[in-house]
């Protein structure tokens, strides 16, 4: 299987992120992919690819254009207004607030483009992000073109990451530009498989109402884990793409026995839209060591859903998303990818 590198991924380099009111040591590092990077090239997968520039156009079909303005000069603005390393975002225009005037003030912009206080924005937060969307265009046109299957190795991740919003330490929804570029090429019904830790609020929401993107999660339940306000089981879509998003939230410390089961049922649904197209958003944060979830999964159940992703027989693009065990995630990825391959 090819992979293609976003080798600007170390652009973004964070160095701490808040939790629970305190500033804590970053999880989402450059050593993440720099560990499947070297995974990779040593088991030899495959033909290691950089990222051919798509140019912004493809963002914009997913992401406002006030929103990616904002993201890519919101550290140089942070640096003029005498700022110092990563920018956070502190107030919200939550109920009864209104969002739909963009305030001057950068502290409010912050607030209005932004779910958490959990993501820093560094100074290469914009390229990193800008060239993982590139990455995964790159990867589509390889599934396009004819590849069965494709791995984008990108960083920061990008499934929290709403038309308009950042958080979760996602900037640019990469598994949403691909499936609308897939869309663009003459693709006519994609699905989206997000088997990550965390529920994909991003791409959920960006597709909600539409019906050429089926979208399924498998994740630790919204009532105890991140994102918390979706991920719900009664999320089915809405109006044109009602029955078109399927969630399948886990109780924090679910059995591997409850994920496949889950897994299984959320095929199901899968399948009977007949896709032309899987993107999967490969989340390796249900590994059970992962510092920050809780699930239990390991190398042989990583294999296991390869195994039976390729048994779907669709051409299939995988794309990086979490995993916080660092010294874990090359081989934790590799067994998915392997497992495909098998
Ligand atoms: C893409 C992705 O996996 N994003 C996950 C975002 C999770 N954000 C909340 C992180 C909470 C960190 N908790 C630290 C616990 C330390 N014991
Ligand atoms: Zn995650």
């Amino acid at each position: 299987m090819k992979t293609v590198y976003n080798h600007h991924h170390g652009e973004h380099a964070a160095t701490k992120e808040f939790f629970r009111g305190r500033l804590v040591e970053a999880f989402e590092v450059p050593a993440r992919a720099d560990y499947i990077h070297a995974a990779i090239v040593e088991a030899r997968l495959g033909e290691l690819l950089a990222p051919v520039d798509h140019g912004l156009a493809p963002l914009q079909r997913v992401h406002s254009g006030a929103y990616l303005r904002f993201i890519e000069g919101a550290h140089a603005e942070w640096l003029a207004l005498g700022g110092e390393g990563e920018a956070f975002p502190a107030v919200w225009p939550v109920r009864s607030l209104r969002s739909d005037v963009e305030p001057q003030s950068f502290a409010a912009r912050m607030g209005l483009y932004s779910m958490d206080s959990g993501t820093p924005l560094t100074a290469g937060s914009w390229s990193a992000a800008y060239w993982g969307a590139q990455a995964s265009l790159t990867a589509l046109d390889l599934v396009l073109a004819g590849e069965r299957a494709a791995y984008c190795l990108t960083r920061p991740p990008g499934h929290h990451a709403g038309a308009d919003f950042f958080g979760g330490y996602c900037f640019i929804n990469n598994a949403a530009v691909a499936a609308q570029a897939a869309l663009d090429a003459g693709r006519e019904r994609v699905a989206i498989l997000d088997v990550d830790y965390h529920h994909g609020n991003g791409t959920q929401a960006i597709f909600y109402e539409r019906a050429d993107v089926f979208y399924a999660s498998i994740h630790g339940d919204p009532q105890t884990e991140y994102p918390f306000f979706l991920g719900h089981a009664d999320e089915h879509g809405a109006g044109a793409g009602l029955g078109f998003n399927a969630n399948f939230p886990l109780p924090s410390g679910a059995s591997n026995e409850r994920w496949f089961e889950a897994f299984e049922r959320a095929l199901v649904q899968l399948n009977a839209h007949a896709p032309e197209l899987l993107i999967v958003s490969l989340g390796v944060d249900t590994y059970g060591g992962d510092p920050i979830s809780h699930f239990k999964l390991d190398e042989p159940e990583f294999r296991r859903i390869g195994q039976t992703l390729h048994g779907l027989q669709l051409p299939t693009l995988f794309l990086q998303e979490g995993g916080y065990a660092t010294e874990a995630i090359g081989r934790n990825v590799l067994a998915v990818l392997q497992g495909f391959e098998e």
